[in-house]
């Protein structure tokens, strides 16, 4: 192997690559070398394995419009231009200063994201709340985890991502996967499941669409969407009615079980497919297959999260894998399939606006008390919690909202559900802050640009899917004139006078974390550098220096008060906007394997803009017929929200009532100019997978 050790940019599967070909060079090619990027075959979760978006990341360093000098508007409506890093910090902490003067902290929001590092995301929650002193800080995450992360804490008293190493899989007799489709969103994970599949396992994929991992699936159910609840609830039923459940198991090791067999009662089959569309034969053999194999894992992803009901949505799957006996048990488990980079690690050290560092609850006095002592501070000082990201974004500039916001790490103008609403909050701050390393359509909107270094230029950690704890390392030096994200914090701390230490250096910030993180949920304090780089990885929780790492968490006991994992009764209630006359379809939305996310950074990227050049709408072909539209001609689909336009899509592979359009585009194509704003009551999670709407040609 040669060339730096290092992993993906994009998504938690965190594939490991080296980088060659400038060890000490800049990412902008002065000597002419590129970057080369060789997938690792020393990293468990891609084996060798890349997708096309790692292939070509290196192209990230170089794109043309590469931010390496900060931007700055003299006023409102004068164009962003070149200035000094000076004048651009001056400018954001004297906005500062004038509105917490006139507004108080909670003038001032911040904004995270969970590509972040651990070290970043962590030092960014410390900045809210020691620097600013503002109790408005959330991240893109509350978009992506935040409704698996909520039902597996009332459920394990844990949140993390997969029960056990990836290549658990491969051992497993049965998986069940809800609402993901990681043939395009991970596609390297496929090949745990082609093992587990030439071991004799089953793949049972439940999903609106026969999408490419459908179509690797054993069993396809393809319910209508928003109706997971019922569909979970209806196989939990057959189990009990079969008497397949695991009574020992559920006697030793969980609590509440009579509520959720009493709700399981009430969903028997044909109730089921009415509201489901999932015949009940295919319903019985998914359940064969389940509680026939020796391991199982039931797993869900964002198809089964974002929705207005996704906390339920996900406990329903969690008391389908209780009934079946499989969290705890050596080799099966419940997981969910974490999404961004640092999906996991990001939501861990404070950047969400109930939460201090370790998972700790920042409403929890022992936990304010641990945090503030690391700090320096007193915990009175702290703030309390604050607004959930879509809260947020909406209140800004409103009269009782933040006048200003400080972004690192999204690009809310695409992402962000009921987006063209989001942009009209962004326009309304006296001060947009946004860090980037490209001019993001979130970015043109900003006052103060602040050019970043990126991936392959900094260090720091990722925590995978696996709740594996990895390390980035630096291959390349930055271009002039860009900052690294802790270079940034530190300055605007330092002019702000903050109390406490703002290092700039990756290590001194980890192990800052460590200590604050100590005795919390997600203890890092006992995995160094020097560790992550002997193991391979290691896993958290792990609480001292020789303590080795929890690759499966629950094998003894849940981390709840009485040991037990909880059943949580679930009712399917629907969704928050259903169908009707006026808008008579559904829409969901999603990914594409070529581009990431708002595609703020792979719609720049030649392959990637090739391979995926832009906005589509998937519609059935009877549909299609219906409404006299034609393979590739554009259509206008309008919500009550707003209207996009895209070019059609003509498949069989999805439901008649039902179109899907991927979010990765900017403009008018925009799939957030349809979606919804229903949150979830617990996790605060925008019902971005399903919402009405009407296609015309
Ligand atoms: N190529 C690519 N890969 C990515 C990303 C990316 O943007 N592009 N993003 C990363 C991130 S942050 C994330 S969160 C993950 C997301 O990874 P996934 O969850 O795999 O991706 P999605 O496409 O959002 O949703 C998965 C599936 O949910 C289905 N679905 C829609 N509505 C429902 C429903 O009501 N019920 C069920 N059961 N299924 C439904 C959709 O048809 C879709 O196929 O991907 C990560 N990897
Ligand atoms: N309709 C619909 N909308 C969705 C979803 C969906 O399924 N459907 N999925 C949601 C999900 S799961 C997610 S995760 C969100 C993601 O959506 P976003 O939050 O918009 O995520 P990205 O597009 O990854 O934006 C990251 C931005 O930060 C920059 N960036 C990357 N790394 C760093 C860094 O280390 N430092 C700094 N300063 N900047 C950095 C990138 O260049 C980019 O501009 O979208 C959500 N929106
Ligand atoms: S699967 Fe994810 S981590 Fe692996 S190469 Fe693709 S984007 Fe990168
Ligand atoms: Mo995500």
């Amino acid at each position: 192997m040669t060339g730096t050790p290092t992993h993906c940019p994009y998504c938690a599967l965190q594939c490991g690559m080296t980088l060659d070909g400038g060890a000490a060079a800049s990412g902008v090619p002065a000597d002419g070398a590129p970057v080369r990027v060789a997938p690792r075959d020393d990293v468990p979760a891609n084996r060798g394995g890349l997708c096309q978006k790692g292939w070509t990341a290196a192209e990230l360093l170089t794109v043309p419009d590469r931010l390496t000098a900060p931007l700055m508007r003299r006023t409102r409506d004068a164009p962003l231009e070149p200035c000094t890093w000076d004048d651009a910090l001056d400018r954001t902490v004297a906005g500062i200063g004038r509105l917490t003067a006139a507004h108080g902290p909670d003038a001032v929001a911040v904004f995270g994201g969970g590509g972040l590092t651990n070290e970043k995301a962590y030092q960014l929650g410390k900045f809210a709340r020691v620097a600013l002193r503002t109790s408005q800080i959330d991240y893109n995450g509350r978009f992506c985890m935040s409704s698996a992360a909520a039902a597996s804490g009332r459920a394990f008293g844990m949140d993390r991502g997969l029960p056990g190493p990836v290549t658990d899989l491969a051992a497993s007799g049965a998986v069940l996967l809800a609402g993901g489709n990681p043939a395009e969103t991970m596609p390297p994970f496929m090949r745990h499941l082609a093992d587990m599949r030439d071991g004799g396992g089953a793949l049972i994929v439940v999903d609106p669409r026969r999408t490419a991992t459908a179509r690797q699936a054993d069993l396809h159910l393809q319910p209508a969407a928003g109706t997971d609840i019922a569909l979970a609830n209806g196989l939990l039923h057959l189990v009990l009615a079969e008497g397949l459940a695991a009574e020992d198991y559920i006697a030793a090791r969980t609590s509440g079980f009579d509520a959720v067999r009493t709700v399981a009662n009430a969903y028997w089959p044909d109730r089921v497919e009415r509201i489901t569309g999932v015949p009940l034969p295919q319903m019985r053999e998914a359940v064969r297959l389940l509680a026939g194999a020796d391991r199982a894992h039931v797993l869900t992803a964002r198809g089964s999260e974002q929705h207005a009901q996704g906390t339920d949505m996900v406990s329903a799957f969690i008391n389908l894998a209780l009934a079946l006996g499989l969290p705890g048990r050596p080799g099966s488990g419940y997981g969910c399939l974490t999404g961004q980079g640092n999906g996991q690690g990001g939501r861990e050290h404070g950047q969400k606006a109930d939460q201090l560092p370790g998972y700790r609850k920042i409403d929890d006095p022992a936990a304010r008390a641990h945090v503030a002592a690391v700090w320096g501070v007193e915990p009175d000082a702290l703030p309390g919690p604050g607004r959930s990201a879509y809260e947020l974004l909406s209140a800004l500039g409103t009269p009782d909202g933040p006048k200003a916001m400080l972004l690192f790490g999204s690009n809310p103008v695409v992402s962000a559900p009921r987006a063209a609403s989001v942009e009209e909050r962004l326009g309304a701050l006296d001060l947009l802050v946004v860090a980037d390393f490209v001019p993001s359509e979130t970015a043109r909107l900003a006052d103060v640009v602040l050019p970043t270094a990126q991936w392959a230029e900094e260090s720091g950690t990722m925590t995978n899917l696996e709740g594996r704890v990895l390390r980035r390392r630096r291959a390349v030096r930055p271009p002039d004139g860009v900052r690294t994200d802790l270079e940034i914090i530190a300055a605007l701390a330092g002019r702000l006078g903050a109390p406490g230490e703002w290092s700039t250096d990756p290590g001194r910030v980890f192990g800052e974390l460590r200590r604050a993180s100590a005795g919390g949920i997600a203890d890092y304090s006992g995995i160094t550098y020097a560790r992550i780089e002997a193991e391979g990885g290691v896993f958290w929780p792990c609480p001292s220096e020789d303590h080795p790492g929890t690759p499966r968490p629950y094998l003894d006991r849940f981390p709840t008060p009485d040991g037990r994992a909880r059943f949580v009764p679930v009712e399917h209630r629907g969704a928050a906007e259903d169908v009707d006359a006026e808008y008579p379809l559904y829409l969901t939305t999603g990914r594409v394997l070529a581009q990431y996310q708002s595609g703020a950074q792979t719609r720049r990227v030649r392959a990637l803009a090739d391979a995926a050049p832009g906005p589509f709408v998937e519609l059935h072909p009877d549909l299609a017929e219906r409404l006299g539209v034609e393979d590739g001609q554009d259509v206008k689909v309008e919500s009550r929200r707003g209207a996009a336009t895209a070019a059609a899509r003509v498949t069989d592979a999805i439901r008649r009532d039902t179109v899907f359009m991927p979010f990765h585009w900017a403009g008018e194509g925009r799939a957030n100019l349809l979606t919804g704003t229903a949150l979830d009551p617990v996790s605060r999670m925008p019902e971005f997978k399903v919402c009405a709407v009407r296609i015309s040609a």
